[in-house]
């Protein structure tokens, strides 16, 4: 059977495309060869809201992204995207290994995918090109390049700032011509998008932990066998210690490289004066029964794991 085709907005070298690399390894072996990927990587095909769009139409088999672009196809996506919900990375796996990831997962499958993992994309903190940021009335007015959804556009407008939701792809020709002030992501999205060249100034508010996400196009998995599903499952759920691994070294690669190259990076004293402003953005997006009770058990779980935090 042809291959699953996969789209990925970063390049090759990426923690989440080698990921799906190794995933697809997994699945030549347990298929005996008869089921690989072919990845798509570095935005070729497309925006992640565009690439998604297709992949619930099967005109694409598989796709990793951010959980951002799923946030207006599936409410319960908003829970991990929730600004300063997570304590820890700890917490973040505990929450997304157990039930509430696996309700997540379960909920996209009306919109034509199947969730089959997620992967770790850290703490998005902000970018700026003019200066850095240590209380939010020092974003007041600025544009703030966010992802394709309406919880970053509140969480910046909370903020005091003005929101552009814009594709990953044009960041950086935006930070350079001025259209935006700045924008948050990860160290390695930072460094690797070279965003960090117009954007020296990166203040670690670490305000959003949002995973990735695998998805695959439901139409295709509907023609799989049964043993088949089970292989491109397994080949997904074992690819993800693998990630956790590569992503925190390249965290690690990637912050060394940017401390090395003379940003100015600076830790932000008052958290707690953005988190306030971020009760609303909770309450405007967390209504459902069901997500109420998710977003409770994340918390709880975060409480047990880390108290007092
Ligand atoms: C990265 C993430 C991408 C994309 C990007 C963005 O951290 O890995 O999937 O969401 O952020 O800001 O568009």
């Amino acid at each position: 059977s042809r291959p699953l085709l996969a789209a990925d907005a970063h390049p090759q070298d990426y923690p989440t495309v080698q990921a799906v690399e190794h995933m697809a390894g997994l699945l030549r072996e347990e298929s005996d060869g008869r089921l690989d990927i072919r990845i798509y990587s570095g935005g070729q095909l497309g925006s992640e809201r565009d690439t998604l769009e297709i992949t619930t139409f099967g005109g694409l088999d598989l796709n990793r992204v951010n959980l951002a672009p799923m946030n207006a196809i599936e409410p319960l996506t908003l829970i991990p995207s929730l600004p300063f919900l997570f304590r820890s990375q700890a917490h973040l796996h505990a929450t997304l290994d157990g039930e509430v990831g696996d309700a997540i997962l379960a909920s996209l499958e009306p919109h034509g995918l199947i969730g089959l993992c997620f992967y770790d994309s850290g703490e998005r903190s902000f970018y700026i090109t003019s200066g850095p940021i240590r209380m939010p009335s020092d974003m007041s007015g600025m544009k703030i390049r966010v992802q394709n959804s309406d919880l970053y556009v509140a969480m910046i407008r909370a903020l005091g700032a003005d929101a552009t939701p814009m594709s990953l792809g044009e960041v950086y020709q935006s930070l350079v011509q001025g259209v935006i002030d700045g924008a948050e992501n990860n160290w390695p999205s930072y460094h690797s998008g070279r965003h960090f060249e117009a954007a020296p100034y990166y203040s670690l508010t670490r305000h959003v932990m949002a995973p990735e996400i695998l998805v695959m196009s439901r139409s295709r998995w509907n023609k799989l066998s049964d043993a088949d599903r089970e292989h491109v499952v397994d080949a997904a759920l074992r690819s993800v210690p693998f990630m956790r691994d590569l992503w925190n070294a390249r965290v690690e690669k990637a912050r060394e490289t940017l401390l090395a190259s003379g940003i100015e990076v600076n830790e932000v004293d008052d958290l707690s004066a953005f988190q306030a402003l971020m009760e609303p953005v909770w309450d405007r997006f967390v209504n459902t029964p069901e997500q109420k009770r998710l977003v409770e058990r994340t918390v709880q779980i975060g409480e047990e794991l880390e108290p007092g935090l």
